[in-house]
């Protein structure tokens, strides 16, 4: 299987910007990114409907806009395999998008996702994926958690009714994010993303994207949330960066924080053979200038190839061929009832060395 590597325009396109100071890079046009993409190595890319669009825009001004990134597309060879929109960085959604207070703020994201929906079907992309970035709370007394579900429910089966009345071969996904920029989310991790699509109207069309930075934040453990989704057949997406647990979105590099976590996450998905796009969504570091945000995409890229071969001589290493050999020869054993009534066999668990041998196979020790 050929991987596909993909990443947002909006990581490439970030200005360096973050609370405390302003922006360390100038913009960057997203045509351009999109060719800089396939020449560093990309073959695909997410954004929102806004990195290209500019809120606002006329619909001949759009049509022109997807005219000029499809040719651009075309001559790079690169697809889109992803399409979002910024319902998160205007003022009117301060409160929320699908889950405002005010009807007409609702009313306003349904109708900016749809026509973000819309411009993703243009591009030809397969999957529209909502990070609802404002869909939470500070002050709980504001509105009910039930009354924020509901609406997030009605929100996203109009979106997924919009999406089959036009036809459009394109599923939906939710990804989870425990809070920033609001104090809470209400859909914060892959467990109550699945709950919630349980409940949905069309719940085969609706996934779930996760982010590794995302499970960090809330204490996860990004491979053990991925084998969520994937054990419920609803990954559908992944955006893969790096972050120290339990902190601000950090975004990092891939390979840049927890690489533990990571080797698992890329052991997932290579022994899994999961064919989606592998999608960063890191930023480039402040302190990066212009001509560096391309060499954080081959860094993101790199990191993951050089995982990806870590797995595949953890899989091939003799010495843990045995350990995992003696692990699962416990499974057939069952104890003969004597010994259990003495208590189980002592057994040597050999983890040690095992979590030893991915350390060593991980520093190139071995
Ligand atoms: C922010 C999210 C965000 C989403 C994007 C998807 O924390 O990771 O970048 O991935 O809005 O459309
Ligand atoms: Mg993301």
């Amino acid at each position: 299987m050929k991987r596909v590597f993909s990443f947002g325009l909006w990581t490439v396109m970030n200005r360096g910007a973050d609370p405390f100071g302003a922006p360390t890079r100038s913009p960057l046009d997203p045509l351009q990114v999109i060719s800089g993409l396939a020449a560093h190595g990309a073959q695909a890319f997410e954004l929102h409907a806004e990195d290209l669009i500019p809120p606002g825009s006329l619909l001949a001004e759009r049509d022109r806009l997807i005219h000029e990134a499809r040719q651009r597309m075309d001559d790079a060879g690169i697809r889109c395999v992803a399409c979002g929109s910024d319902v998160f960085s205007e003022p009117i959604f301060k409160d929320g998008g699908l889950v405002s207070n005010e009807a007409r703020v609702r009313r306003l994201a349904i109708a900016r996702y749809a026509a973000a929906i819309d411009v993703g079907h243009l591009l030809g992309a397969p999957l529209f994926n909502i990070w609802g970035g404002r869909d939470g709370a500070e002050v709980d007394a504001s509105r009910s958690p039930i009354d924020a579900l509901k609406r997030l429910r009605d929100g996203f089966n109009e979106l997924a009714a919009h999406i089959a009345r036009h036809g459009y071969a394109m599923r939906l996904s939710i990804e989870p994010k425990p809070n920033e920029p609001r104090g809470d989310l209400y859909l914060s991790t892959v467990g109550h993303a699945l709950a919630f699509i349980a409940t949905l109207d069309q719940p085969d069309r609706v996934g779930v994207v996760p982010e590794l930075a995302h499970a960090a934040m809330a204490g996860l453990n990004p491979a053990h949330e991925i084998a969520h989704a994937l054990y419920a057949g609803k990954l559908f997406g992944i955006h893969l960066n790096g972050q120290r647990p339990l902190r601000f979105d950090q975004d990092l590099r891939f390979g840049g924080a927890n690489l533990k976590d990571s080797f698992f996450v890329v052991k997932l998905l290579e022994d899994e053979d999961w064919p989606g796009p592998r999608s960063f969504d890191a930023h480039p570091y402040r302190t990066t200038d212009e001509q560096g945000v391309w060499d954080f995409v081959q860094g993101c890229i790199s990191a993951y190839k050089i995982l990806a071969e870590k797995v595949r001589r953890f899989n091939e290493d003799l010495e843990v061929h045995q350990l995992l050999a003696e692990i699962r020869s416990w499974d057939v054993s069952v104890p003969p009832v004597e010994t259990a009534a003495e208590g189980s066999p002592r057994r040597a668990f050999l983890y040690d060395r095992l979590d030893h041998l991915v350390f060593e196979i991980l520093m190139g020790t071995r």
